[in-house]
């Protein structure tokens, strides 16, 4: 006998798993594929890869929440050609695409050498032999947006922007600059590499290095840009005139596992890239010497594989932090000898680490991102000197040569929305200012006399506070979209004392 129920039967049957509890049977579910394939491949690329939008990968799309996913495909991003699709996709269809960005596809995309030098474009730069504005160009503050994917240059004096313009999708870590202050650098999750002419207010060249890339690095002379990918596995080189590529490593250990790399970072002192691998137990340097370097890598092998790190002052010492986040490492470069082990429980931050001048010293600091604690380090006994507490777990540290003190948000903690300001002879915050009270405040960056302080209120209508860094009075308040990072040209191209990498 046919298994077909009468209808009669099903509403019955169906009646019956009510009364007891018995789920009936769901309604078709949207098949995410198809949406996304009809909807979204043209501008995002059929394997999420990314095109004329960004590229919708876990990876890529970094520490994003699926409401925010949803609130981006239900009413679009301003200022960009992402329109909202509410009108065109029900609330479960968009619930189902966001769901299905936010889900590993099941084999992952591949981004080869060819691929780089296909996605590399360079625009025309106007010649010119000093900047087309009249600021002091090396007094200029680099902001990045990251609530809307925009760049803004701002004078430094006047706190007037000079321009605003879109950057690529999420930009992380700080960007780089040449040692004249003229180009800066930009890196993206999503993999692109953007140089920008301050003086011309130009993006001139950009380039896509990987799908996922942890942070770029530019060589102490200006030659060459690395970038440390985590999709795929690979340490890219690129030129530093045009980001044309020139070398891509596939990066895996002596016994050839993969490893992505978690961050690359120049050492001028030794003309040299130096890099952490995330999943083995080495690290790499590359030496940036010569006319045409080789780029091949020195191996220096550690116990465990590097998260983070930091460099003494002479760069003669690399300070990584574990991936379990319990301890630090000491690797005296010369040599690539293990020799220290610190213990820094709560996921210490040695990529926002500064170094600043303590009792006439100068000592290491690093905030913990899993508790309110900063680490205070000699780089000579390679013991930690102090545990500053704080009223929360925060992400950056700032302080600058003029100024007595360091500033430290609290982001991640109950008091989001203080900045705690640290004495630095003392060690003990001694006020914590509110830019804005319930408003998240983040990431300090300073002018270049020290004189002034930039804090950012990180929500999507935020603001850039400008303090007096002696009176903490507010000087000026500057309406920014969730303004992440701050980057003056004089104190990065300085190396200023109390700035990070
Ligand atoms: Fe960052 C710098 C690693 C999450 C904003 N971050 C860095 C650097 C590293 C790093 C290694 C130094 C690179 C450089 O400057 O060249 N960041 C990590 C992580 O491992 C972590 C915890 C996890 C992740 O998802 O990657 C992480 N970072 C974040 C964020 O969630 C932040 C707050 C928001 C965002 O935009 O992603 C964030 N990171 C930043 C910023 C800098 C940074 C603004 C540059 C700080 C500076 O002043 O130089």
């Amino acid at each position: 006998m046919s298994p077909i129920l009468r209808p009669d039967r099903v509403l019955a049957l169906a009646l019956l798993g009510l009364a007891v509890g018995v789920s009936t049977p769901a309604a078709a579910q949207p098949d995410a594929a198809k949406l996304y394939a009809d909807n979204c491949a043209t501008c995002h690329h059929e394997a999420r890869t990314g095109g004329q939008g960004p590229a919708l990968l876990p990876v890529s799309l970094g520490r994003i929440r699926k409401t925010e996913v949803v609130a981006t495909i239900r009413d679009g991003r301003p200022a960009t050609q992402m329109e909202g699709w509410k009108d065109k996709l029900s609330e479960d269809e968009i619930q189902a695409l966001a769901a299905f960005v936010l889900t590993e596809p099941k084999v992952q995309p591949s981004w080869t050498f060819a691929d780089i030098v296909a996605s590399r474009e360079t625009h025309p730069d106007p010649v010119v032999t000093k900047p087309m504005w009249t600021a002091d160009p090396l007094n200029i503050t680099v902001v990045v947006e990251g609530g809307d994917h925009h760049v803004t240059i701002l004078d430094g004096d006047s706190y007037e922007p000079i321009t605003r313009f879109p950057s690529r999708y999420a930009l992380h870590g700080g960007p780089k600059f040449t040692s004249d202050g003229r180009y800066v650098f930009f890196g993206s999750r999503d993999g692109w590499i953007s140089k920008y002419d301050l003086w011309t207010l130009t993006v001139t060249a950009e380039v896509r290095a990987g799908l996922n890339m942890r942070n770029i690095a530019l060589s102490s002379d200006g030659r060459w840009v690395a970038a440390a990918n985590y999709l795929p596995s690979t340490l890219a080189l690129f030129s530093a005139d045009d980001l044309s590529p020139v070398k891509v490593l596939d990066v895996a250990d002596e016994k050839g596992a993969p490893s992505r790399v978690s961050a690359v970072y120049q050492a001028p002192e030794r003309k040299s890239f130096v890099a952490a691998l995330k999943d083995v137990g080495e690290i790499w340097e590359v030496s940036t010497q010569g006319p045409a370097p080789s780029f091949e890598p020195r191996r220096i092998a550690v116990d465990e594989p590097i998260d983070d790190f930091f460099f003494d002052q002479g760069y003669r010492h690399l300070l990584g932090a574990s991936r379990d986040g319990d301890k630090a490492v000491v690797v005296r470069l010369e040599d690539g000898k293990t020799v220290a082990t610190l213990p820094l429980p709560g996921m210490p931050h040695l990529g926002s680490g500064i170094s600043f001048t303590h009792h006439g010293k100068r000592v290491i600091a690093a905030p913990h991102l899993k508790e309110g604690k900063i680490s205070v380090i000699d780089p000579e006994s390679w013991t930690v000197i102090d545990t500053i507490t704080t009223s929360g777990p925060g992400f950056f540290l700032r302080s600058h040569e003029k100024t007595p003190y360091i500033w430290a948000d609290a982001m991640m903690g109950r008091q989001k929305d203080g900045m705690q300001i640290i004495d630095k002879e003392t060690l003990k915050v001694s006020r914590v200012l509110t830019p804005t009270p319930g408003k998240i405040a983040a990431h300090t960056e300073f002018d270049r006399s020290g004189r002034h302080a930039f804090v950012s209120v990180w929500e999507m209508d935020g603001e850039l506070v400008v303090y007096d860094a002696e009176t903490f009075d507010v000087v000026k308040r500057l309406p920014m979209k969730k303004p992440v990072g701050k980057y003056n040209v004089f104190n990065k191209i300085t190396f200023s004392e109390g700035t990070s990498h």
